[in-house]
């Protein structure tokens, strides 16, 4: 049995996915799996996810999605295949391991130490004395949008869009990937709003206290991102869209 299933959305991923890294995280921990989804990719991914999978069949799975359908859609299409495990704990984790692997373990430590908590958040902080390293320029466009998205959200949460995030697998996070999301790339903040309605059914209590995001002691961009200042409107327009809908 697997108490730890961690999703890894992989969209051409060929040259920057090192399955020898998540084959020695199961080898160190046998407790937890991945189940690698392909989307759509039209590189080497898909075979690469397939050998890992070959080699670990017991602990590492790889699902295909036909055409590309983006991050949401491969993250939720993982977390209903993971429900099949009946695992206590799931996440997503980039393929690019920006967070490393080794915080998977802290994450899942503070899960089982404060049943309180249904969801643990990587949080990238610029602390002194540890390794946040992001450009200047992303790093102060990421930090505007993070204030608007919890003024949006009326939640103090630091960083909503970090690519590391373990749940505790129980009814809200169920709830929470049953439908697809609206957004491609806003779908954390989507994920926040579901749990918001929970708590606001008091199906959950005050996400200020079941939500706990923890701050990164590594984190380091790898390649671009996907989202730049020409984005800046759509991103805004998503944002319009998600507070419309919730
Ligand atoms: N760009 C992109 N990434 C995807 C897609 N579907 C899944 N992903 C995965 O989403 C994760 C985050 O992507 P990344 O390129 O690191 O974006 P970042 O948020 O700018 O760092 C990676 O694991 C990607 O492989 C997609 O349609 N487009
Ligand atoms: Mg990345």
């Amino acid at each position: 049995m697997l108490e730890t299933i961690l999703i890894v959305p992989c969209y051409n991923e060929a040259r920057r996915f090192q399955p020898p890294l998540f084959i020695d995280f199961v080898d160190r921990h046998p407790d937890c799996g991945f189940l690698l989804v392909n989307d759509g990719s039209r590189d080497q991914t898909r075979d690469l996810l397939q050998q890992v999978a070959a080699a670990r069949p017991k602990s590492c799975f790889a699902l295909s999605l036909e055409r590309n359908q983006g991050k949401a859609e491969a993250v939720r299409q993982g977390m209903l295949a993971a429900r099949e495990h009946k695992p206590a704990f799931a996440g997503f984790w980039d393929a690019d391991l920006a967070t490393p692997l080794d915080t998977v373990p802290e994450f899942i430590a503070l899960l089982k130490q404060r049943p309180e908590l249904r969801l643990v958040m990587g949080s990238r902080v610029r602390l002194l004395g540890r390794q946040v390293e992001r450009r200047a320029s992303r790093h102060y466009v990421g930090r505007c949008l993070a204030t608007i998205i919890s003024l949006i959200l009326g939640l103090p949460v630091y960083d909503t869009q970090c690519g590391a995030k373990l749940f505790r697998c129980d009814h809200a996070w169920e709830q929470a990937f049953a439908e697809p999301f609206i957004s491609r790339w806003l779908f954390d903040v989507e994920i926040l709003a579901r749990y918001q309605q929970a708590a606001r059914k008091a199906l959950l209590p005050p996400l200020e206290r079941c939500i706990y995001e923890s701050p990164l002691q590594t984190w380091h961009e790898i390649g671009q991102s996907h989202l730049g200042l020409k984005d800046g409107p759509r991103v805004l327009l998503a944002l319009a869209r998600i507070w419309w809908t919730y």
